[in-house]
């Protein structure tokens, strides 16, 4: 029986679209910063058959069977038949509606392996996480990450870099949870059909690349006025690349547009936050921890804003010994 825990991570330079979908593997790059304070911990129990209890309640085939997916991969590597019992709770606010499955996979990456004998490094790990959900690949390790796109078609060099560790720049990540319904359209469903119809595509691709480097030197030299505006581009350019699809989509709800207008008028007047948007409708919005109280106190009282968590950089996985 192992359990491990893995953080949420947030990017600053997005993942949006696959050029293979069955190995999960990124048509580019991208950044991201773990948080602290969102987590999920994961036990994993060796066990007859497969089964998978998530905050209390067993779940479905739907839900099981991507779990059974990412198992039959560590079942593979550890040459075991044995079902696994995965029992799993997310740190997360229920209402925050934040995507919970980059520290799920991870964490399951992480519990799994170990409960199966293996004993993987970090990347190995993060290769792993990422057939579970591409994002995950981030959430193995803490502080800043970059998840590589690669070359090769076997996906080996596709995987979580460190690249500053936890303690490097002490940056709050606001998350604003908002009154708004659940996100119609998945973002596996998203991102492919954005890649099949979108005639901006192509210019996210172009960009990203070059998106990825600026933001690894803004890391690197802790700007935050630099990482902002890389970040809010490679936002907004996914956003634009997901209208222009057919038939069109947004996450984008008013609410959302109204946080992201305060804060750049708040930043016109000398209050420094950025704003990043992934695949639903609560905004993120990056400052310096010195800002954080006060922006939260003006994001929290905007119409339409349920509340805000405010989130530092996290830790990559780790294990519980039980
Ligand atoms: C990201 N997102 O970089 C981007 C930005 C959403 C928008 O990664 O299909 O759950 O499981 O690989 O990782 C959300 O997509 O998608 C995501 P799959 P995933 O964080």
């Amino acid at each position: 029986m192992t359990t491990a825990r893995a953080h949420a991570n947030i990017a600053l330079v997005k993942y949006w679209g696959k050029r293979d979908e069955k190995l999960f593997l990124p048509t580019n790059g991208s950044l991201s910063m773990t948080l602290d304070g969102l987590y999920t911990t994961t036990t994993v129990e060796l066990a007859e058959r497969d089964e998978l209890v998530l905050n209390g309640e067993t779940q479905g085939p739907e839900a099981l069977g991507k779990v059974t997916r990412l198992l039959d991969l560590v079942r593979a590597m550890a040459g075991s038949k044995a079902g696994a019992r995965v029992t799993s709770i997310n740190q997360v606010p229920t209402a925050a509606g934040l995507a919970s499955s980059a520290s799920a996979f991870a964490a399951l990456a992480g519990a799994a392996s170990k409960a199966y004998g293996l004993a993987l490094d970090d990347v190995a790990l993060s290769r792993l996480a990422r057939q579970g959900s591409g994002s995950a690949s981030r959430s193995i390790f803490g502080g800043f990450v970059e998840w590589r796109r690669g070359e090769r078609a076997d996906g080996l060099d596709s995987h979580g870099v460190p690249v500053v560790p936890q303690s490097h720049w002490d940056v709050r990540m606001l998350v604003t949870v908002l009154e708004t319904a659940p996100k119609s359209v998945s973002s596996r469903v998203g991102m492919r059909r954005t890649m099949d119809t979108s005639p901006y595509y192509p210019g996210w691709i172009a960009s990203a690349a070059a998106d990825l480097v600026e933001a690894r030197e803004a890391v690197l030299a802790r700007d935050l006025a630099g990482l902002g505006a890389v970040m809010e581009s490679s936002a907004l350019k996914m956003h634009a690349s997901m209208l222009a699809a057919r038939p069109p989509f947004t996450y984008l709800q008013p609410a959302s547009l109204a946080v992201i207008q305060a804060v750049w008028a708040w930043r016109a007047e000398g209050l420094a936050g950025f704003v990043t948007m992934d695949a639903g409708p609560n905004v993120k919005v990056l400052c310096a921890a010195t800002d954080a109280e006060e922006l939260a106190a003006r994001l929290g009282a905007l119409p339409g804003v349920e509340e805000v968590l405010v989130c530092g950089p996290g830790p990559g996985l780790s294990y519980e010994v039980s």
